[in-house]
């Protein structure tokens, strides 16, 4: 019987990035997971007759939502769900499965690389039929609903038994649960060369995939060990859990600190590569060696030949504005577009509809390619094993030659976390009304040559964007700084900053960047307006 229930607006319902997320607690008050569901399924014109994919990454509270949503989607007149087993899929695989499927749209269950468990985070990414995160417009839209919202229709049912595969319907509605890794690996195999890969652990290479209790451990048990043939254990942490066991699962070198510990002792496998909480996120690490995500992204770039699936070409690349330069270096050596857009995945899904961009990636540990519309953390594991077993260079070689070749980026990303709202907004607003003014002058022996708000104008639609503050200095140096848009505990100001060496590539990037990271904190005032007088976090 579908129920008809009356409800009360939330008024924080704001998405972020590409989709709500919040405390555990906030999402548990009475109406609140289904006054967003809702004003969702209204926003686009209802669900009527539409086929989406449902899953998330296993988090604290996913099961419940999960049978919430099956019921609200079958009382709404949804047609078809596909579903992970047990509710689960990374979000590179829900992003494939969509596309794969022509599905009308996509729900992930998942608030990303934050944390877990009753005290920790949930959250809704939505993505649309190209299988990219929805656009701004369609969240604010959303937004607005949630604030007039008066009732949402559910489906009064017994829960769905999501741990068997097949087709099930509940009323008119076909529920298909699917394997989770089957088409994901499918893809992975025609992408790249697993014979190479294959030998590579064959010869005893040594590899640790670490799935901080997360959504990618299945996967990455089937895909290294069982596949690929990966020694059995190299997989660590690869039972997902509700609360990550209490890991905060963001693959960066202070919270993946254990695997970092392990790679830089003695008993340091070849390889180290890591996922967040919903896969779409890596960590790229070698013997006594950390490789930053933007170089990542240049050097997967650089070796694009070594990869069957792009070995006859690759068009062009792309950045977030936040994220280093060095891939630009890579994309005009190689005669090839690269564009720079605003922070989030979505900016990326134009460019690559419309066949400008091959690969793209990001700062904050995201790196993929067109082959779907998400960042993907197993495919830039595999990408990199690909390049070791074609090469039979160490990771650390691989960078290194990258180095001399294209000079070296240094990069670093400094977080100021918990900052009361309006004190952030108003840092930001003084800074750009400042920015100009900086121009010639110059801090600490740093000159600032120009200074201006990152705009950007989509080339497919024209859309314009503004996202983030930057000041460049001579001899390539940069600082960037914006609002994390998926923090949930006040905001987060993240100053991005990096500078450029074509001939020393042994400095401490801690070192290399200190006196710029004093003028970002000079510029914007930092310590005056929020009282820190360093960063919160550095990856
Ligand atoms: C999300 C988006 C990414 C974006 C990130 C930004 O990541 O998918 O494209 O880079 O947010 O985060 P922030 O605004 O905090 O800097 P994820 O992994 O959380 O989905």
């Amino acid at each position: 019987m579908i129920k008809t229930i009356q409800t009360t607006p939330y008024t924080d319902q704001k998405m972020g990035t590409a989709g709500i997320r919040k405390k555990v607690k906030t999402v548990l008050q009475k109406n609140y997971l289904e006054n967003f569901v809702q004003s969702l399924f209204d926003t686009i014109g209802g669900v009527q007759g539409k086929t989406f994919v449902l899953s998330g990454d296993g988090r604290y509270y996913n099961d419940i939502a999960i049978q919430k949503i099956i019921k609200m989607s079958a009382a709404n007149g949804m047609k078809k769900l596909i579903i992970g087993q047990n509710g689960m899929l990374s979000t590179p695989a829900s992003s494939h499965i969509l596309l794969e499927r022509h599905a009308d749209g996509g729900l992930t269950l998942t608030a990303s690389h934050n944390p877990g468990g009753e005290n920790g985070d949930f959250g809704i990414k939505y993505a649309t039929s190209n299988g990219g995160q929805c656009s701004s417009e369609i969240s604010q839209k959303i937004y607005e609903k949630t604030k007039t919202i008066k009732e949402y229709k559910i489906l009064s049912a017994d829960d769905v038994d999501l741990s068997k595969l097949g087709t099930f319907w509940l009323e008119q509605m076909e529920i298909e649960v699917i394997d989770p890794i089957k088409d994901y690996l499918l893809m992975m195999e025609e992408i790249f060369d697993f014979e190479a890969i294959k030998k590579l652990f064959a010869s005893g290479f040594e590899f640790v995939f670490d799935a901080m209790n997360a959504v990618t451990g299945p996967y990455g048990v089937k895909i290294f060990e069982e596949v690929l043939g990966a020694k059995k254990g190299s997989v660590h942490q690869a039972k997902p859990l509700p609360d990550f066991g209490g890991l905060h699962p963001d693959p960066n070198l202070v919270y993946a600190k254990h695997l970092v510990d392990l790679m830089y002792s003695d008993d340091a496998p070849d390889m180290a590569g890591a996922n967040d909480g919903d896969g779409d996120r890596n960590m790229i690490l070698g013997k006594k060696f950390f490789v930053s995500p933007s170089d990542s992204l240049a050097i997967l770039t650089d070796n694009y030949k070594y990869i069957p699936a792009y070995k006859n070409g690759i068009k062009g690349v792309a950045k977030s504005a936040a994220t280093s330069t060095a891939v630009c270096r890579v994309a005009e050596k190689l005669g090839i577009a690269c564009y720079e857009v605003p922070t989030g995945w979505k900016n990326f899904c134009n460019l690559m509809d419309s066949n400008r961009i091959t690969f793209c990636g990001e700062e904050s540990f995201g790196t993929s390619s067109s082959h779907i519309r998400e960042k993907d953390g197993i495919w830039a594991i595999l990408f990199w094993l690909n390049i070791i077993a074609a090469t039979g260079k160490s990771v650390e070689q691989i960078t290194r030659d990258f180095w001399a070749k294209y000079g070296r980026t240094y990069y670093l990303r400094f977080d100021f976390d918990g900052i009361d709202l309006d004190v952030a907004d108003k840092l930001m607003a003084d800074l750009e009304s400042n920015l100009k003014s900086f121009e010639g002058k110059t801090y600490n022996g740093c000159k600032v040559t120009k200074a201006h708000p990152f705009v950007y104008r989509d080339p497919v639609d024209q859309s314009e964007t503004k996202n983030g503050l930057l000041v460049y200095f001579e001899n390539g140096a940069r600082i960037c700084y914006r609002l994390s848009g998926t923090g949930t505990n006040g905001a987060t100001l993240r100053v991005y900053i990096e500078s450029y060496d074509k001939n020393d590539f042994d400095q401490d990037p801690l070192k290399a960047l200190a006196e710029l990271l004093k003028v970002a904190m000079i510029l914007a005032e930092i310590e005056q307006r929020t009282g820190k007088n360093k960063p919160d976090l550095t990856t």
